[in-house]
């Protein structure tokens, strides 16, 4: 048997056999896992609907098309006002795109902080987006909320041409609406990075970017529940000029950083958009931020301390320095206890990012498992078993 074969067995063990608990991670339906091992990995399709520089697309047209309407569709997006693009191959790459398509390089953009929660792709010093960019960034207060006026305040000062609404471990609702206004007042575009909460958007249980929003980008794995790749969704036309943003993120997409869109993935984002405007896709939304305030106030219960003191989505950030440990140990002792988290720096962390005092948990693939309110009360007496009896 193949080796590669071999490994791959031994993942789906893995997979079935843990309690995932990776916020960013799910377990994508079995449609969705035959259009990414489909024939459409074969086809080379650069260019989009109509324009490729290829022969051979009269079906990868018809499937582009398709995706880009369901798209649209499950944001509750009008085709008249917004536009959209699949082709990212990732998240990083369309928060890039976003950027270069509506500034210069040496712009101003104002982003939430890694230490906070924000994404390296939110103007890290490490990242591409941190040396092309100047970045300013906000945080969250003491309590680790998100404050407004706060935001408000740092937005006067620096001026930003683009402010950033996202984060990839914050666990409180993102009210767009207010980022809206926050913009308006100093003249910004608005982007909101919903890669995190986009399942929770389109199950209707967040408040949606759309309409506030300039630009909207999304992974599709996460709480979407789609393949690893990557959506934006802007309007045609923004601050009444005649530039068209759409077709501006188009060409940044390509040709600016990519080459040929994979298509497969594009197929399964497609199969992914289907399942998510099913109303069982609602109901798992729901089901997604029950169980994790269930896990949360459990946690809590047993002596954990969590950022914010709870969550109002899928993920929850713990300081476990209070029991004496730190984020990798905390992780690496849960996982030879068959629970996977990952570790992760907490606001006002005084450790780098590789070595953090927090661990980050969520709900999505353990939802998606079938688990529910009580399956949590049992995942948190164990992870209290594992990390506060030895500790
Ligand atoms: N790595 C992703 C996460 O786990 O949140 C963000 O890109």
């Amino acid at each position: 048997m193949s080796k590669v074969i071999e490994i791959l067995r031994k993942e789906e063990k893995r997979q079935k056999t843990v309690i995932n608990l990776i916020p960013s991670e799910n377990y994508v339906s079995k449609n969705v896992l035959r259009a990414l091992g489909s024939v459409f990995t074969n086809k080379y399709a650069e260019g989009k609907s109509g324009f490729r520089y290829y022969s051979g697309n009269k079906f990868t047209d018809e499937l582009e098309d398709y995706v880009k309407e369901l798209g649209l569709k499950v944001f509750g997006a009008s085709s008249k006002e917004y536009g959209i693009n699949v082709q990212p191959y990732s998240g990083s790459i369309a928060n890039l795109a976003a950027y270069l398509s509506v500034l210069k390089s040496g712009d101003k953009i104002l982003a939430m902080s890694l230490e906070h929660g924000g994404h390296l792709t939110h103007g890290h010093k490490v990242s591409m987006t941190g040396q092309l960019f100047s970045f300013s960034h906000y945080g969250v207060n003491t309590k680790g909320f998100i404050d407004y006026k706060d935001i408000l305040k740092i937005a006067k000062k620096f001026r930003p041409k683009l402010i950033v609404a996202g984060a990839t471990a914050y666990p409180r609702e993102i009210n767009f609406k207010k980022f809206r206004e926050i913009a308006d007042e100093v003249g910004a575009l608005l982007m909101a990075d919903v890669s995190h909460i986009a399942g929770l958007i389109v199950g209707g249980v967040h408040l949606s970017p759309i309409p506030y929003a300039d630009i909207v980008t999304s992974t599709t794995h996460k709480t979407l529940r789609g393949p690893r790749g990557a959506i934006i969704i802007s309007k045609h036309q923004i601050q009444k000029s005649k530039f068209n943003l759409t077709e501006s993120i188009d060409k940044t997409v390509f040709p600016g950083l990519q080459g040929g869109p994979q298509m497969h993935t594009i197929a399964a984002m497609g199969v992914a958009f289907e399942e998510a405007l099913q109303p069982s896709f609602k109901k798992y939304a729901n089901q997604v931020v029950k169980n994790a305030k269930k896990l949360a106030e459990e946690l809590k219960r047993a002596g954990f301390k969590l950022i914010s003191g709870g969550t109002d989505n899928h993920l929850i950030l713990v300081d476990v320095t209070s029991l004496g440990l730190l984020g990798k140990e905390a992780a690496d002792r849960l996982e030879a206890n068959g629970i996977i988290v990952n570790k992760n720096s907490i606001p006002f962390d005084t450790r780098k990012p590789w070595d953090p005092s927090g661990i980050r948990l969520g709900t999505p693939a353990v939802t998606t498992q079938g688990m529910k309110e009580e399956d949590m009360v049992e995942i948190a007496k164990r992870i209290a078993e594992t990390l506060i009896s030895k500790s």
